[in-house]
């Protein structure tokens, strides 16, 4: 048994592989046979990147960003036995308003997939005159129901805490601007019915570490454990040929996920392997999704690769816990609150 407790079903068939012995740096491996979704995986759908994937039934299912030929990114369901090997529906996935009518997002990518209570939610940024927010829900991955955004633009890399918290359900988000946004911190909304949203707190802001020096986002859905939520997030950096997106560690507090209890400060992921470093945008790992297992403390995240490819990295909780504490530095800032 882990020492750090995850409170959630546990996953006996997460995807594994064993921690090679020559791992330096943070506890977190590559899967040997990155990357698990190569390019041209569909018909009309040149890149799979940015998804996010959860236990299912007897296996997996996930929401796949799918760039089609001709440029523009929908959402596209798949499944799997393994986590690993994926099946994706030809269509993009059908969204239908509260009346049953096709009401079809102009683009969506990054989507983020959260089962809270009996109800699966789909996250993505999308167009609502702008770069923002949209959510739909589904009790069957038949029927998917887009429900009011719940944002005003700009924002992007909206992720659903899994559960609600002092009654509301709680939203990470990352306001923006509509381009390829040189700032950004992440911030909190609760709601108490995923329609009205409010309660605005700041959770953490880009730092003084050079690999998130320009913009931080949510990544994957925080886990609950023990010692708090812990966070995959994204953090970008600027160099003189385009950003970089690393992959870094927080834990917030369980009742109060606005204030940071531990936050890394290096990075515990960042593009080195080819398919991180080429592809249609340069040096990108993009957290989406955790597969995670409360009796091994296993954890499989996946990430986006180079935006063109879809990859696996495996940590414990024990481990990858100890490392963010290890190196935690926090400011101020991110132990605040969050209200001015
Ligand atoms: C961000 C998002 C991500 C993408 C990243 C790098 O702004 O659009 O989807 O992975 O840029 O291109």
């Amino acid at each position: 048994m882990p020492r750090v407790k995850i409170y959630s079903n546990p996953v006996k068939n997460v995807p594994w592989q064993d921690r090679p012995d020559n791992l330096t740096g943070a506890p977190i491996w590559r899967y040997s046979e990155n990357p698990i979704i190569d390019r041209n995986p569909v018909e009309n759908v040149a890149r799979i990147f940015n998804s996010a994937v959860m236990p299912y039934e007897d296996g997996f299912i996930g929401v796949f960003r799918g760039e089609q030929t001709n440029g523009i990114p929908y959402i596209y369901l798949g499944r799997s036995a393994d986590g690993i090997h994926w099946d994706f529906d030809k269509s993009k996935i059908p969204f239908v308003n509260e009346k049953g009518e096709p009401f079809m997002p102009v683009y969506a990518y990054d989507p983020r997939l959260v089962k809270v209570e009996d109800t699966y939610y789909i996250i993505w940024c999308g167009d609502f005159y702008g770069a923002a927010i949209g959510v739909a829900k589904t009790k069957d991955f038949k029927t998917f129901v887009r429900i009011e955004n719940p944002f005003i633009p700009f924002n992007r890399n909206a992720v659903l805490f899994p559960r609600k918290i002092n009654g509301n359900y709680v939203m990470l988000s990352r306001p923006s601007d509509s381009g390829h946004t040189p700032f950004g911190d992440i911030f909190l909304s609760e709601s108490p019915d995923m329609v009205f949203w409010g309660k605005h707190r700041h959770v953490m802001g880009r730092s003084n570490e050079w690999w998130e020096s320009v913009k931080i986002g949510g990544g994957a859905a925080p886990i609950e454990t023990s010692e708090g939520w812990l966070l995959f997030y994204h953090g970008v950096s600027g160099t003189c040929n385009g950003f970089v997106y690393s992959i870094g560690g927080a834990i917030l507090d369980i009742d109060n996920p606005s204030i940071v209890k531990y936050r890394c400060d290096k990075f515990l992921l960042t593009p080195e392997k080819w398919y991180e470093e080429r592809g249609f945008v340069p040096n990108v790992c993009f957290p989406c999704a955790t597969i995670h297992d409360s009796e091994s403390g296993k954890i499989a995240l996946y990430y986006g690769c180079a935006d063109s490819y879809v990859s696996v990295a495996f940590t414990t909780i024990d481990e990858i816990v100890d490392y963010i504490k290890d190196n935690s530095v926090v400011r101020q800032e991110d132990t605040e609150i969050g209200i001015r």
